[in-house]
């Protein structure tokens, strides 16, 4: 048999239904892959579809909404609503949680950014999904405060890579991290790699920060960013401006991705619910540290955080221990109290 067909081919729903009992568990991770394979579709043929440009609308933080990003929000609703298992709905592109219709209502509450990287979206540099899963408080209907809070509470947690290939990876609460490609050939997300973990020896010395930033940094964020310039093993710097991407390359390779609090945004600019907490679970469960460094008086771990809105913003330190130790560094030297490694 040629290697051209595996006749046994782990496909994402095998692989989810082999992980869990929960029925509906695999229904949502089904409507994930779809929605994920029709934003594909869509970011794929964009030039063709005419898909490029601005959709003349802004978004819950003010964004300017792109075309992708508004038809990628709505293949994604009306996915999970369809789904039949979830109850309510958090999308960066929404002002207002969507409440499911209780004809189609279920137990999973679900946050998103149907497509991370809008500032690459024209320009067809790699760009992403990203979601995070909770079930409802017991006794609950289905509401906002199913998802306001911290990150102990997220059942599962991924992303997708829209990239010379396409990628999903994604993991339970407690769980290891896999991956997913999509073969085209067959429409499937076939499972590619087993138990992602950050390189044992920390990997490649790789910085990725927006760096334009950097006058508005604190002075251990700018030291630590100068450390791994002038370093004896200095670091390079790799920065796609797609978080999606810089995570995926951080956890393969090894290295730091950072978008710290600053003088202009005391709050960083990524979102907790749909950036923050679900890159954070997948990081620490990769064997990363995910780290809001500086932010409100101290050094906290995203996944502690509980956001007291839906697009509540939090700071963003996440890598392997050796590099974001190096920012730990810069932080004590200014006696702060940094966590032990
Ligand atoms: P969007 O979800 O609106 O695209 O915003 C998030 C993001 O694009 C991240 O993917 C990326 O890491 C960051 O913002 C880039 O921000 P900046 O352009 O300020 O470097």
């Amino acid at each position: 048999m040629s290697s051209k067909f595996d006749s046994n081919a782990a496909t994402l729903s095998r692989f989810v239904m082999s992980q869990t009992n929960d029925h509906d568990l695999v229904i949502l991770l089904n409507a994930l892959a779809i929605s994920c394979k029709l934003i594909t579709s869509a970011v794929q043929r964009a030039g063709v579809a005419k898909l490029y440009g601005l959709a003349g609308e802004v978004n819950s933080t003010g964004d300017d909404q792109k075309k992708l990003d508004v038809l990628s929000n709505d293949m994604m609703i009306n996915a999970l609503i369809h789904s039949g298992v979830c109850s309510v709905l958090v999308s960066e592109e929404n002002e207002e949680p969507i409440i499911v219709p209780p004809a189609y209502s279920g137990k999973f509450c679900v946050a998103f950014d149907p497509l991370d990287g809008s500032s690459n979206i024209d320009c067809n540099v790699s760009v992403g999904t990203i979601f995070s899963v909770y079930e409802r408080k017991p006794g609950s209907h289905g509401s906002v405060d199913d998802l306001l809070r911290s990150g102990a509470h997220c059942i599962c947690a991924g992303y997708v890579v829209y990239s010379s290939a396409v990628e999903l990876v994604f993991t339970f609460r407690g769980g290891d991290v896999h991956g997913f490609c999509l073969d085209s050939t067959i429409g499937e997300f076939v499972h590619t790699r087993e138990k992602m973990m950050f390189p044992a020896d920390g990997g490649k010395r790789i910085y990725s920060c927006n760096e334009g930033n950097a006058v508005h940094w604190d002075d251990p964020i700018q030291e630590a960013v100068e450390h791994f310039k002038t370093a004896e093993q200095p670091y390079t710097a790799r920065y796609v401006g797609s978080m999606v991407a810089d995570i995926h390359r951080t956890i393969l390779y090894g290295g730091i991705y950072l978008y710290p609090a600053d003088a202009k945004a005391k709050k960083g600019k990524l979102r907790l619910l749909y950036e923050g907490i679900p890159m954070a679970m997948i990081i620490e469960q990769a064997g990363g540290i995910a780290s809001t460094g500086m932010f409100e008086g101290k050094i906290q771990r995203v996944l502690d955080l509980t956001p007291n809105e839906i697009h509540a913003k939090c700071p963003i330190i996440m890598g392997g221990k050796r590099d974001v130790q190096v920012v730990y560094d810069q932080y004590a030297k200014h006696g702060v109290n940094v966590p032990s490694l």
